[in-house]
């Protein structure tokens, strides 16, 4: 059982470091965060070399978090979360040498397995999930602070409890979580209701500049520099704004281009169940989850936006 093995990996270790995924999102920080504690809380070193900086949406999570930065003592095992591919993971500034026993625990399907011990299971809404199922197993008790980093993984996740991936599971460990002292309300409005502007602005471009096509089926929305005159493309003011052209009357796949520069854009996708929109996304040298993923383009928007209405088109069969 991948469980055991985890477990024994953690027993011998001393100092651990856990990374997550570039991009961060609420699930790859509340799942490093509670991992970190509940290893410290085992009496290990434990460390998290990155990001330097929490987005702006979870800023907030720092509190939960022990101090993240360089760590000098020699490493003896590297746990990664929520991360598909060993490209994605945010190394900060450790210098992963390979030499380091990795786990990999991961919720995405079509992970490429890069660890020494691989913990893959998609049927999990969030990597927070199968932390949460860690941190029981190993038998730390779940404070008041990882019970909420935990809960944003998996709120974020799953949509706030709305995704297909939102399981009777899901909500068995959401409820423990705020057994456990997380507050729904504090961590939603956190999350979800503390707008910045630029994020705000971005909203109103990216649904001013929405075209569709096959009849509604198809939506694409566009945060194209020109519009955005100061406005930064950072992952961060532009998350979830996707979900607004899924919530369209028969929208069946939605792409939210960002022109990161002349000759550079970036796409995300979603799509109902039964479409693969990762197809896509992997046609353009991208991945992600079979309803949701993304992909960066060299092209100018146009041209980007041709090809990928071309490779939907051919995925729908039309
Ligand atoms: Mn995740």
């Amino acid at each position: 059982m991948k469980l055991e093995q985890i477990k024994k990996l953690i027993d011998r270790s001393e100092n651990i470091i856990v990374v997550s995924h570039i991009e961060s999102d609420g699930d790859s920080l509340g799942s490093a965060i509670a991992l970190q504690l509940a290893l410290k809380k085992m009496g290990k070193k434990s460390f998290v070399p990155a990001p330097d900086k929490f987005p702006n949406r979870y800023r907030f999570l720092e509190k939960y978090a022990e101090r993240w930065g360089y760590f000098k003592d020699t490493i003896d095992l590297v746990i990664a979360v929520d991360c598909s591919t060993g490209e994605r993971i945010d190394w900060g500034n450790f210098k992963y040498d390979g030499k380091i026993p990795l786990v990999n625990i991961d919720h995405h399907d079509g992970n490429t397995n890069f660890g020494n011990v691989n913990w893959v299971d998609p049927s999990a809404a969030a990597a927070g999930e199968m932390i949460y199922e860690l941190i029981r197993s190993i038998g730390v008790r779940i404070d008041e602070n990882m019970a909420s980093a935990l809960y944003v993984a998996i709120m974020t996740d799953t949509g706030r409890f709305s995704f297909g991936n939102t399981t009777a599971k899901t909500f068995a460990i959401a409820s423990a979580l705020v057994e456990l002292g997380a507050d729904p309300k504090f961590l939603t409005t956190e999350t979800y209701f503390k707008f910045s502007e630029e994020y705000f602005r971005n909203i109103g471009i990216a649904l001013f500049n929405s075209r569709s096509y096959l009849n509604g089926r198809v939506l694409f929305l566009t945060l194209d520099r020109a519009s955005m005159h100061s406005f930064s493309t950072s992952h961060e003011n532009s998350e979830g704004i996707i979900d607004f052209a899924m919530a369209v009357q028969n929208v069946d796949v939605a792409v939210l281009f960002k022109e990161i520069s002349k000759n550079k854009v970036h796409a995300s996708m979603r799509s109902r169940r039964g479409i693969e929109i990762s197809e896509v996304a992997k046609y353009f040298g991208g991945g992600g989850h079979p309803n949701a993923a993304g992909c960066t383009i060299d092209g100018n928007l146009a041209v980007a936006q041709e090809g990928v209405l071309n490779r939907i088109k051919l995925l729908l069969g039309v």
